[in-house]
């Protein structure tokens, strides 16, 4: 019989000694070849202790996983239509998908967020609104998870209410609420009090939901986020584990019997292009929670079993060649479902452009009903358990995020490690690396930056009017207020702001705007919560506040008026991007190009990166502000959540030479137009102003004619920005690789 060693002397002989081992951004030297050698024992059958091959025995020979699409946009009218439509089509759950007006804890009517309403998800202001969404949808039966984490209080109030309108009492509600915050400090950014108090919010919604909504899941602790911030799978499965075994101590210390909550909590993974890792990625995850709460003294096996929801990964795809992406995403689909997963949703074709039409909704929605039903994957549980590769990887990743976990251990548990910055800037160090590994052609994308069209064909895409939205829900906000009883809903905000109040005195942590980063000191210890019987719940508080019909910007600001609102500044990483450069001539000739611009202004060409209105995405802007620095431009990183107007003010008092703003929430059209009137206001019309982010093909008109003078998408080489504006700075920058060739 041949042996590994005859295997190696023979592929040595065919690759000519060529070294075949591919180390992984996880620091992973895969092999080659795996055989039972490599394999650790036979692990237990799925739907056993300690489910690394699934957490229920017949997994989908009993139950296929939830085809659950996570969707939102405009009104609640038309996201119910679109609702009901899809589940027609064959859709199992509802996602919802609110707008990041409503993530922030803003009414509709409120100044700041006039580019979000109803952009990147649905508009909800009110009970009213929560009615309108799920509209003769049967909320008894339909599970239902909806992704809110900074205004998770007055959104769960609202969905409690609007059920018991239509006559479902909240213990037949089944369903998931993300109330993931940690990872908002992260990576996704829709936070709105600081760390500690939100943290009071998270344990809260535990206590309410575990004593009142047996079927309803508390929390979704989500690594997608941070997989789409660029982690690697090693980060991403160690973080969220290490989130979810915070969230389970705070639950603990305010005197919940860990077997009370622990069952309903779920999780959440990004699923990107890296197929086997991902599924090794899945079932080290399980392995590591089942560690996690044994240590933790829980009893029930329901308690350790990692149940999941995934997304595949809305980064891997392209604005290029577009239909390519349905190809990504049904690899990354099955990737989840090797892996094991309990719900799923997959992305749309257009993701890098728009939010979905229903073309391509649907098409994302078959690539799932193709897979439960023409391809037989689900008549086997498990069928990968025992392939010597993916044992053999589930133990090794499972081996690195247990390291990583014990570093946040180390740091104090992951509120601490979190405040300390530390996750943050590891996850984009990862992101840095692996743009200028896209950049320098090493991780190939097809259609980007390999086997690129000459000419892109345009497709349909969805484009939604946020004025008309905007309208249309202060009409509503003001029926909604002047048809209540004013006296007893101000009483209930009263009583909400008094339990507010309630709550453990702040660790001086980040309050008053001070930033996650290095504010926190790791020794310092837990604060102390009233138990759970003793404190009021601020979710059984705001229900009341819903049931007289306090709007969303009102419950939100009660509690603001308690724990204040919480800001960040941008601090991106240094010198990774240079690092994966050294020696390459493109990138020296574009440093070169910004010294000799240097030269002319008598300073460093000065560039204000931009965030404007409730877009917390900030992958793109952390990976341009840490390139362009590398390049030697002064860069100036500005807060998010920023109005044109302050983004203006910021540019005019900093004197910089030009302006990038980053939108991925589709507020460019109202907001970039602003902020070039606010600066042709001040006399500065010289200030170049560039965008960057998903902007589709036929807003670039519109921009331009407003002022834009360019705009990268999604697929942009980082080092070409920098030669295009170095050229709008007024440089002689040659196209790529021309200098280079007159030189050889
Ligand atoms: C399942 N069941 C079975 C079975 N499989 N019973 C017998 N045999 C089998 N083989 C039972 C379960 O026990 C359960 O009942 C019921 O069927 C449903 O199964 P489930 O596994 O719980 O699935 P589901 O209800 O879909 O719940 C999946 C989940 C949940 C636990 C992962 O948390 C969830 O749906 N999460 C979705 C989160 C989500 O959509 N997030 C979107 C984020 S988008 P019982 O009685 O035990 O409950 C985002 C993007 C952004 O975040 O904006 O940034
Ligand atoms: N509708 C559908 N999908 C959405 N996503 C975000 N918002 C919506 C929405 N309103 C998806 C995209 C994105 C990820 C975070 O979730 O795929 O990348």
């Amino acid at each position: 019989m041949s042996t590994k060693s005859d295997w190696h002397t023979r592929a040595a002989k065919e690759v000519k000694g060529r070294d075949l081992t591919w180390q992984t951004p996880e620091g992973i030297a895969v092999q080659p070849l795996y055989t039972a050698a490599d394999a650790p024992a036979e692990p237990a059958m799925p739907g056993f202790e300690p489910f690394t091959r699934g957490p229920y025995a017949s997994m989908y020979t009993g139950r296929p996983w939830t085809i659950r699409q996570y969707a939102g946009f405009s009104t609640a009218e038309e996201s119910n239509a679109f609702y009901r439509r899809n589940l027609a089509g064959g859709q199992k759950g509802l996602s919802v998908a609110f707008d990041l007006a409503t993530h922030r804890g803003y009414d509709s009517d409120h100044p700041r967020v006039v580019g979000d309403v109803g952009k990147a998800g649905v508009a909800i202001d009110t009970v009213r609104d929560m009615e309108i969404l799920f509209d003769q949808i049967p909320l008894g039966e339909m599970s239902v998870s909806m992704t809110m984490n900074g205004a998770v209080i007055p959104v769960m109030a609202f969905y409690i209410v609007a059920a018991e309108r239509a006559g479902v009492s909240q213990d037949q509600l089944s369903g998931t609420i993300q109330n993931d915050i940690l990872k908002e400090f992260m990576v996704r950014n829709t936070y709105i009090y600081p760390p500690e108090p939100s943290m009071r919010i998270v344990s809260d919604i535990i206590a309410y939901t575990s004593a009142h909504m047996p079927k309803f899941n508390s929390i979704s602790i989500s690594g997608y986020h941070m997989h789409e911030a660029g982690a690697t799978a090693v980060q991403e499965l160690a973080f969220t584990i290490a989130d979810g075994k915070e969230y389970a101590r705070r639950a603990i210390a305010t005197g919940l019997d860990i077997d009370a909550f622990a069952p309903r909590l779920s999780f959440f993974w990004g699923i990107g292009m890296n197929f086997f890792m991902e599924i090794a990625k899945m079932r080290a995850a399980r392995t590591l929670w089942h560690e996690v709460m044994t240590e933790l003294g829980a009893q029930n096996p329901k308690s350790k079993m990692l149940r999941t929801h995934c997304q595949t990964s809305g980064v891997s795809l392209q604005e290029q060649d577009p239909y390519n992406n349905v190809v990504r995403t049904t690899l990354e689909a099955l990737s989840a479902v090797l892996g094991g997963t309990q719900s799923l949703h997959t992305n749309a074709l257009d993701e890098a452009i728009a939010l979905p039409t229903d073309f391509s909704a649907r098409i994302a929605r078959n690539t799932q009903l193709i897979l439960q039903e023409e391809t037989g994957i689900t008549n086997v549980a498990d069928p990968l358990g025992g392939s010597y590769y993916i044992e053999a990887l589930t133990a090794e990743i499972a081996d690195k995020a247990r390291d990583l976990l014990a570093e946040v251990e180390a740091a104090g548990g992951m509120t601490r490690y979190v405040a300390s910055g530390a996750p943050k800037a590891a996850i984009e160090s990862a992101a840095a690396a692996k743009q200028a590994s896209v950049d320098r052609g090493e991780t190939v994308i097809v259609g980007v930056n390999k086997y690129r069209l000459s000419e892109e064909a345009a497709i349909d895409t969805l484009d939604i009017d946020n004025h008309a939205v905007r309208a249309s829900q202060v009409a509503r906000l003001e029926a909604v207020r002047a048809g209540r009883d004013e006296a007893a809903c101000r009483a209930a905000l009263d009583a909400l702001r008094e339990g507010a109040r309630n709550a453990p005195a702040p660790s001086g942590e980040g309050v008053g705007g001070g930033g996650p980063r290095n504010a926190a000191d790791p020794r310092s210890p837990l604060p102390t919560l009233p138990p759970e019987g003793e404190r009021a719940n601020l979710l059984a508080l705001a229900i009341e506040a819903a049931r007289h019909d306090a709007t969303l910007g009102e419950i939100s600001a009660a509690m603001e008026d308690v724990f204040g609102r919480y800001d960040t500044v941008p601090t991106p990483v240094k010198g990774v991007y240079a690092a994966a450069y050294a020696g390459d001539a493109r990138f020296a000739q574009v440093v070169e190009g910004v010294h000799a611009v240097a030269r002319r202004l008598g300073h460093a060409p000065r560039i204000l990166v931009a965030k404007m209105g409730q877009d917390g995405h900030d992958r793109g802007a952390n990976v341009i502000a840490s390139a362009f620095a590398d390049m030697g431009f002064a860069v100036l990183s500005g807060p998010l959540f920023q109005t044109p107007e302050e983004t203006a003010r910021m540019a005019l008092d900093n004197e910089v030479d030009a302006v990038g703003a980053s939108s991925l929430a589709a507020g460019h059209k109202t907001l970039i137009p602003e902020l070039i009137g606010h600066l042709r206001d001040a006399g500065r019309a010289d200030i170049k102003v560039v965008a960057g982010g998903v902007i589709p093909a036929q807003d670039y008109d519109f921009l331009q004619k407003a002022g834009v003078q360019g705009i990268y998408g999604p697929g942009t080489n980082v080092v070409e920005a920098a030669a295009d504006l170095l050229r709008l700075l007024g440089h002689n920058m040659p196209p790529a690789g021309e200098e280079l060739e007159a030189a050889e």
